[in-house]
């Protein structure tokens, strides 16, 4: 989980997508406070920031040589101020991890639409943001794209290829090159991919192997070659590791709007989402956006808090452990190395395995007493693949196994979050679908509020 910061001269125009002809004047949050606000996401449990270095309409946050259209030239700290260098600063004191989105589109700039602004300008700009702000986790390069804007006075519309006008290969060659840890966001890859929506949502089912249409022979996959409808579930023999990223703002904008103050997402809606998302072996990216005065609002602060409070009280106890485990089968009886146990381990890595052709195997859990749950955590191996179909959970009840739920698609994460309590002393686990041995690193048993 990340949250992408939206803030700029929307944020004082009150829009969504400024036109690229706001005077640079008006962006002055006097109190800006970057340590509130990953403070703030830090205590909802996400771990890693993006910021909006620069939006559609082209005005860039930090002070760039590659166009006047930036921070210097608003009164902010008198032409000093440096709001990415200050995201990152915080960002180190609170340990989170920062990546940067540069939106490829470019409403104020001359030059969009020509090849120069691609060479001169957005490459040079992606340059200065690896190479003066790193390590960063991530570099996000949305997919909205040409359209009418200022550039430059000319106010006109402008349309390119966006599969062919950013050069993407080249393009994204400079994070290959200056943030080599970097994942990369486009539309669809080259790293992760879009999950086709912006209501925080992954399929039910989700795999995280996926298929860009039709990439150029030899060519990275990448923008421009996407179904993005595709994105929500994946493909199941997809033929990338590409998974999928669940973007949606905490308000109903991406950017400040003050009528929006009272539609602040609850944490009960948050923690739904993120059952969604990441409980569909997805990430959840957070949309934030600090107000007029460079802070978030109440509102949002303590939706935040609340929601990670939550998370903590929900998944701080997995109610499986000191449980006994008995599998069906177990890797060339090997159970030091293969068996169940590593289910209850610490380890994400560490895993119970079948032999090769045992492709449904179950796996009895004796609670000793009986426990009340209503999360149920599944975790796979996923330097093995994501090798699991489909698993049921049963639990023990008046004498007898009864079917509590069935999900499609572990992977490294999956969530079922169950309709009711369950209180047994029993539980078990089939695995009924998968096309190969099964590589099972966790299992857990949660409560939800206790
Ligand atoms: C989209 C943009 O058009 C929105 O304004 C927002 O930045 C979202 C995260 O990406 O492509």
């Amino acid at each position: 989980m990340y949250c992408i910061i939206h803030f700029g001269p929307d944020t004082y125009t009150n829009k969504e997508w400024g036109f690229g002809d706001e005077d640079p004047k008006i962006v002055n949050p006097a109190e800006f406070s970057a340590t509130q606000i990953v403070g703030a996401l830090k205590a909802g449990g996400f771990k890693g920031i993006v910021v909006v270095a620069k939006h559609h309409d082209g005005f860039c946050m930090w002070p760039t040589k590659t166009t006047e259209h930036n921070i210097s030239k608003s009164p902010y700290k008198d032409g000093k101020g440096d709001i990415v260098k200050e995201y990152k600063e915080a960002c180190d004191k609170l340990g989170i991890k920062m990546g940067v989105y540069c939106s490829p589109w470019d409403r104020n700039n001359a030059l969009y639409g020509k090849p120069e602004y691609v060479t001169e300008v957005y490459r040079k700009q992606l340059a200065e943001l690896y190479g003066n702000y790193g390590p960063l986790f991530i570099v996000w390069h949305d997919g909205a794209n040409g359209g009418d804007g200022y550039y430059g006075g000319a106010r006109e519309v402008r349309k390119i290829d966006r599969s062919t006008y950013y050069g993407w290969t080249d393009t994204w060659g400079i994070a290959r090159k200056l943030q080599p840890n970097a994942v990369i966001f486009g539309d669809v890859g080259p790293d992760v991919r879009w999950v086709g929506n912006e209501a925080g949502h992954a399929g039910e089912t989700c795999w995280a192997t996926y298929t860009p249409h039709a990439p150029e022979e030899g060519k990275e996959p990448g923008n421009g070659f996407t179904k993005d409808s595709e994105g929500t579930e994946g493909h199941r023999d997809g033929k990338y590791w590409m998974p999928a990223e669940c973007d949606v703002p905490l308000r109903p904008g991406w950017f400040y709007h003050q009528d929006q103050d009272d539609k602040v997402k609850s944490p009960d809606s948050l923690l739904n989402l993120y059952y969604k998302s990441v409980g569909h072996g997805a990430c959840l990216d957070l949309g934030l956006s600090p107000d007029k005065r460079g802070l978030l609002n109440d509102n949002d602060v303590n939706s935040l808090k609340e929601f990670g409070k939550k998370l903590k009280q929900t998944f701080s106890v997995n109610l499986a452990k000191g449980a006994t485990l008995k599998a069906s089968n177990i890797r060339g009886g090997n159970a030091a190395k293969f068996g169940p146990a590593h289910l209850l381990d610490n380890d994400r890595y560490s895993y119970w395995a079948t032999d090769d052709k045992v492709k449904t195997p179950e796996l009895v859990l004796d609670l000793h007493k009986k426990k009340s749950f209503n999360v149920i955590r599944l975790r796979e191996n996923i330097k093995l693949g994501q090798r699991i179909d489909e698993v049921a959970v049963d639990a023990w009840k008046d004498g007898k196994w009864q079917q509590i739920a069935t999900v499609t698609s572990i992977g490294g994460n999956r969530l079922i979050r169950l309709p009711e309590n369950i209180t047994t002393n029993k539980v078990r686990l089939r695995i009924t679908k998968a096309p190969v041995c099964i590589a099972l690193s966790d299992f857990g048993l949660y409560k939800e509020g206790i």
